[in-house]
């Protein structure tokens, strides 16, 4: 078998991906050549956000030349319906619309060009009725998507009562944009016998593959979907790339011809959900030793119109209610809140920055009345080994303190502190703010049926590896990891693996690549595949060599060794007498993480397959006459385990953090009481560029033994660093504190520069 220290001699920045992308090669969905024949669809969406249909009048754009067919909800021959958890979701708006981008029609046409004037000739009448976007108005209706959650630990009530402080206020925290390079998007090509072979730029084939076969009426076997790689997801392709599927299916399904969608980026922004929106209310209370006794939170989610991944999304929320904290007595509240925007989903982290934001708001605002740095309170309550979060599981490995520890060293916090000190007395006009911002990620979807993964592994009679997993390579590296995990297991080159697209002819009934996890499940059913092809060979080699069973044998440098030494074989030559033997040179892998378990009965239990930690130190300047900011440095120690592909990874960190702080100091989504969304285009919707990342970027590995249940011991690194950015909304209050000791904070992020302006002359 592969010992680990030769999967520690492996290169640890192989990029499969870096020399395509570089070079333009890269082949995303709407690289591929159009078949003859192929049609074009757009959706006519509604204008209003909450109303009645009263009328509809097609007939112009039916009889453009060029358009074949306007498809309503009547036409289709499955159920209406895309909602994946609970459903609420017509695929075509019925009677009612519920937001401002709901589809109604889908306009089939030869070229892109006639489906969009015709879309503009459509005519649809609808009766507006009162719309409701906050998601507390929603609450006190009773507008939920769901029934409310709730954590508990200890017990609150009488807990504050013996606190030497308590503290209350609100926090609220703002929707975020994907912004994924490559918009929404499908392409259906008919087979002819009633089955369809779908193209979608998806995170979750098996989702469209379901929602598709829902919404046409036939069976899951009769869809084929198939992903190559994806211009991007952060989540916001977990669920709604199915409905773009969806369509696309069916209008090939009712025109037999194939049928590509492609949002622009307009449609998308309009059509989509984001981030969830959250109004929080907190309460903190502290012993005279600055300990966290008890801490209450509730939490209103703006979920959109449509449950979507809400529920789910919620659940998050509370798991990480307490962030990186030890505290003993907690009651978390949590309601998704039905509004009229458009559905709100999935969003790297997934619920998690929305509730690790209102405990970092809540140590602030204690730091503050108390008159000490957050600091002091974030460290004395760092989680330790054993620690009990308030869903039950307790910590193992535990690095809180590690990470906080090592950053504060590592980094020199005291000279830092002691040169902003100097800086914010020398300069009256631009002040310096520092935030620490710890953090624990717990790694598994929270719903414990998600976590399981197969893989496909052919060795060709060359000695040659094909591979097939259920992973979406959406820019994170995934394949990389994935075709270094099958080098690994049979001890040959990387460039001996050929990773195929993702598809559920080969890999059924997938998991979406999401919650962190992708690399971590599909890795070990890819491991699991590769091992029993090496089992098979080792038992061809014992019957040749004539060894005992117990002989170890070693696969690397393409060789295949007795641990004796007495006995070599090239894999070449090993794999051409397997194939002469008649042995079985596939397999198929299979994983499901083993302990993780969730009762929602009694709200306890073991969630997580195990918890990321890291801890980023940031600091910026604010220029107080102007309330613009830059942020000098971010430093962060990060808790890899042990990483298996460090490029890979930084990576993840840079573009997490990056996106972390656009979503907590620039990205503002606007919509208007009406529910029309403002800011509707990416010069009105801010997102980070290379002038607003932070000028420097520095990552400490903290390689740990990490946890058994990551692959190869490398943790997972997709969502935690996001939460990095938290940092950055703290490193700003304090810049302002610095100008103007009384200044308001209000703890509704992002603090944008104009909210920064405001505060400062507060
Ligand atoms: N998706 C999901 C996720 O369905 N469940 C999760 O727990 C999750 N966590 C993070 C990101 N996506
Ligand atoms: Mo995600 S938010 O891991 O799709």
């Amino acid at each position: 078998m592969t010992s680990n220290s030769n999967i520690k001699k492996r290169k640890k920045s192989f990029n499969i991906d870096a020399p395509l992308h570089v070079t333009g090669r890269t082949k995303y969905l709407d690289d591929l050549s159009e078949l003859a024949g192929t049609l074009f669809a757009k959706v006519y969406y509604s204008k209003i956000a909450y109303g009645h249909i009263e009328s509809m009048d097609t007939s112009k754009a039916a009889t453009m030349a060029g358009v074949i067919q306007i498809i309503s909800y009547k036409d289709i021959p499955g159920e209406n319906q895309v909602g994946g958890i609970i459903p609420d979701e017509p695929l075509l708006a019925e009677q009612e619309v519920h937001f401002i981008g709901m589809p109604i029609l889908i306009i089939v046409a030869e070229t892109e060009l006639i489906a969009h004037k015709a879309s503009q000739l459509i005519e649809v009448n609808i009766q507006a009725k009162e719309v409701i976007i906050d998601p507390i108005e929603a609450y006190q209706r009773k507008h939920f998507l769901s029934d409310p959650i709730a954590l508990k630990m200890g017990d609150t009530d009488s807990s504050f009562l013996d606190c030497e402080y308590v503290f209350e206020g609100r926090a609220e925290s703002g929707g975020q944009e994907h912004v994924y390079l490559e918009p929404q998007g499908a392409y259906a090509i008919p087979n002819g016998d009633g089955s369809i072979k779908i193209y979608s730029s998806t995170q979750g084939p098996t989702a469209v593959q379901r929602t598709v076969a829902k919404v046409l009426g036939v069976s899951m076997n009769k869809i084929e979907v198939d992903v190559n790689r994806i211009g991007g997801g952060f989540g916001g392709k977990e669920d709604q790339a199915s409905p773009w599927a969806a369509m696309v299916a069916l209008a090939s399904f009712l025109t037999n011809r194939p049928v590509k969608y492609i949002l622009e980026r307009g449609e998308d922004l309009q059509m989509t959900g984001k981030r969830h929106p959250y109004r929080s209310r907190y309460k903190i209370g502290l012993d005279k030793n600055y300990k966290i006794v008890a801490f209450e939170g509730q939490y209103f989610q703006n979920g959109g119109a449509a449950a979507d991944l809400s529920p789910a999304v919620l659940g998050r929320t509370l798991f990480h209610a307490t962030n990186s904290y030890f505290i003993p007595n907690v009651t978390v509240d949590a309601y998704s809140c039905r509004t009229n925007l458009p559905p709100n989903t999935a969003f790297r982290g997934f619920g998690g920055p929305q509730g690790m934001y209102v405990i970092e708001a809540a140590i602030h605002h204690a730091a503050r009345k108390i008159g000490i740095p957050a600091q002091l309170i974030q460290e004395r309550n760092l989680l330790e080994e054993g620690s009990e979060f308030s869903y039950g599981q307790k910590t193992e490995a535990c690095e809180a303190k590690n990470c906080w520890f090592q950053a504060k060293n590592r980094y020199d916090i005291g000279q830092l502190e002691s040169d902003i000190k100097q800086y914010n007395a020398d300069n009256k006009y631009t002040k310096k703010g520092l935030a620490l911002m710890p953090i624990c990620f717990g790694i598994s979807f929270t719903n414990t049926m998600m976590n399981n993964a197969r893989a496909l592994v052919h060795v060709y009679s060359d000695g040659s590896v094909g591979i097939s997993t259920g992973a979406i390579e959406m820019g994170q590296g995934v394949s990389s990891k994935m075709i270094q995990v099958a080098a690994s297991n049979f001890g040959i080159e990387e460039r001996q693996i050929k990773l195929e697209t993702t598809n559920t002819t080969r890999v059924a009934n997938t998991s979406p690549s999401a919650a962190s996890a992708t690399a971590d499940l599909n890795g070990k059913a890819l491991q699991d595949a590769c091992k029993q092809i090496i089992s098979r060979l080792k038992k061809l080699l014992v019957t040749k060599w004539d060894i005992p069973k117990s002989n170890v044998l070693i696969f690397d440098n393409n060789t295949i060794t007795s641990k004796d030494n007495q006995h070599s074989i090239l894999w070449k030559d090993l794999i051409r007498l397997a194939f002469q033997n008649r042995i079985n040179l596939s397999a198929k892998g299979h994983y499901a993480t083993p302990r993780i378990n969730f009762d929602n009965t009694t709200r306890k239990g073991h969630p997580f397959a195990y918890h990321v930690y890291g801890t980023a130190i940031t600091t910026c300047t604010v220029d107080c006459i102007r309330g613009n900011y830059e942020f000098d440095a971010v430093q962060i120690v990060h808790d890899f385990g042990t990483s298996m592909n460090r490029a890979v990874d930084l990576g993840q960190i840079e573009g997490g953090l990056a996106q972390g702080i656009g979503w907590m100091t620039m990205e503002e989504l606007i919509y208007n009481e009406a529910g029309v969304l403002k800011s509707s285009n990416l010069a009105n919707y801010k997102i980070p560029d290379i002038y607003s990342v932070p000028k420097e970027v520095a990552v400490h590995y903290l390689e740990t033994a990490g946890s058994d249940l990551a692959i190869l011991k490398s943790k997972a690194v997709g969502e935690p660093p996001l939460m990095y950015g938290i940092g950055a909304y703290f490193a700003l209050c304090n810049a302002i504190l610095a100008y103007n000791a009384q200044a308001t904070i209000t703890y509704v992020a992002p603090m944008t520069a104009e909210k920064v302006l405001m505060s400062l002359y507060s």
